[in-house]
């Protein structure tokens, strides 16, 4: 329940924000949704397109984790029972890496994934 009300609230909220900058698309900004578990994410391949804004909901199925995007400075928890959302606008073309930067046990290192940007 929680969640639905969560999702409409980014919806509308991107939909407003569109409307005032004067934007010609009608839709709202993406959701993409990331799940995290030891020791991979769910997907482990994005594709986004240049300039154009998502927004990530980020979920945990058992431990804190973290996602880190280093070439955009961005980074956050991923904890237990909650959904994180991170807005994300690619300003160039290309692939990105993220990774979980909260040890999360011995196979840590490894969880990561990519993020491919296109024109
Ligand atoms: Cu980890």
């Amino acid at each position: 329940m929680m969640k639905r009300i969560r999702i409409a609230t980014v919806v509308l909220a991107s939909i407003f924000g569109m409307t005032c900058l004067g934007a010609s698309s009608d839709e709202g900004v993406k959701i993409i949704k990331i799940s995290a578990k030891r020791f991979e994410y769910s997907p482990q391949q994005i594709m986004l397109k240049k300039g154009v804004p998502v927004v990530f909901q980020l979920t945990t199925e058992d431990r804190t984790h973290g996602f880190n995007i280093p070439s955009m400075n961005l980074r956050t928890d991923i904890v237990p029972g909650k959904v994180t959302e991170l807005k994300v606008t690619p300003q160039k073309a290309g692939e990105l890496d993220f990774f979980c930067d909260v040890f999360c046990g011995s196979g840590h290192e490894g969880m990561n994934g990519k993020i491919t940007v296109t024109e």
